[in-house]
């Protein structure tokens, strides 16, 4: 369902109790969001938005339905598990199906928790986790090279992307920088562990949540490019035990003005490179997910596949004009309301309204 994210991590980083929180307060938050927890550990939850409460104000939409996104708790991911140590190839068949990784990484010291290693290192952590993913795509990569050459030939693209990852990983380098040399259509029907995007999240601990600490600046400087954010896993956990007053009150004392929990969902979003689009009447106000830069008729897809077979016409409000001109009737008075064809790429916010044959 929708898109997943795998939360990776040595053991005891607060995997599980990261997990928990972000799936229970997201149960929590609004009884009538569409949400489930299908395993015990994969759970679905709505992606935060603040647009789409205000949009559906002005539409008087009956019910709002939200964007979903998938968290997978992977558990048994140690040193030598590409190898059967731990949970051994259990977690990769796990990984394999997620569309982007959450490395978690342990910054908080504490004399109970048991490391697997004795000091607290999250660049450490992180290698460790890198490397067994590494192992696992060299193998799987081997195999898929050989198999290539019995005629499974898939396409060229496609080809040239396996080879060279294939290449690096010989050399014992992460061919995660492809990333920028290739499609995206590509790298995500590739399947190869190291290329997902990844999130990466410091579980701090609860001194150091607004302000980090030596650990978090440390993965800071080492993670320039990527979506990085500190949550106290802990801390999140206990906001979620408490009532809506109690916990702004607890997060302003906090001094933090958002969730943990809404950062990791909102930056497992833009790593995904996923935008939003809405649809808004009087029975709902509806987010729907699409890839972004995405053509109109693929837009339409999204909903259902006629709309995009008979597609003519979206009928385009910009978010802006939508809250400022008081919703469609005046957005259209006001001239701002445009009849947008199939190539128009769709914008992050666009209220859209299809026209299509049947
Ligand atoms: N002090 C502290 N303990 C934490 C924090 N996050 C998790 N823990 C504890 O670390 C232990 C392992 O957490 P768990 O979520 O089961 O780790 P997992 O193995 O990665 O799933 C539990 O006892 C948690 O309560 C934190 O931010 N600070
Ligand atoms: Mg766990």
């Amino acid at each position: 369902m929708g898109f997943k994210v795998g939360i990776v991590g040595l053991p005891n980083v607060g995997k599980s109790t990261m997990f928990n929180a972000l799936t229970k307060s997201k149960n929590a938050e609004a009884a009538n969001f569409p949400f489930c927890t299908i395993e015990p550990n994969i759970g679905v939850v709505a992606v935060p938005d603040a647009r789409i409460e205000k949009i559906s104000k002005i539409a008087n939409s009956k019910k709002i339905i939200p964007t979903l996104i998938t968290f997978v708790d992977i558990a048994g991911l140690v040193a030598g598990a590409s190898k059967g140590e731990g949970l051994g190839n259990k977690f990769l068949s796990h990984i394999r199906e997620v569309d982007a990784i959450v490395h978690l990484l342990r910054c908080f010291e504490s004399d109970e928790i048991q490391n697997v290693n004795k000091t607290v290192d999250p660049i450490r952590d992180f290698e460790i986790i890198e490397t067994e993913l590494m192992l696992a795509d060299l193998d799987s990569l081997e195999k898929r090279i050989g198999k290539k050459n019995k005629n499974i030939i898939e396409n060229e693209e496609l080809t040239k992307l396996i080879e060279k990852s294939y290449e690096c990983l010989k050399e014992g380098k992460n061919p995660y920088f492809l990333r920028n040399e290739f499609d995206s259509k590509i790298l995500n029907s590739a399947s190869i562990l190291t290329l997902k995007p990844k999130i990466i999240v410091c579980n701090t601990g609860e001194e150091s949540i607004s302000t980090g600490n030596q650990y978090t600046e440390i993965v800071k400087s080492r993670f320039k490019d990527e979506e990085v954010v500190n949550i106290s896993a802990e801390i999140e956990q206990q906001i979620t035990e408490l009532g809506e007053a109690e916990a702004l009150e607890f997060m302003k004392e906090l001094n933090i003005i958002e969730t943990g929990l809404d950062r990791v969902i909102r930056s497992s979003y833009k790593a995904l490179n996923l935008s939003t689009y809405f649809t808004a009447g009087p029975e709902e106000t509806r987010a729907w997910t699409i890839p972004t830069n995405c053509k109109a008729p693929d837009a339409a897809e999204v909903i259902h596949t006629d709309f995009k077979k008979g597609f003519i016409k979206a009928e385009t409000i910009g978010y802006e004009d939508f809250i400022q001109y008081n919703g469609e009737a005046g957005a259209r008075d006001k001239g701002k309301l445009r009849v947008e064809g199939k190539d128009y790429l769709v914008k992050d916010g666009d209220i859209l309204h299809f026209r299509f044959n049947t």
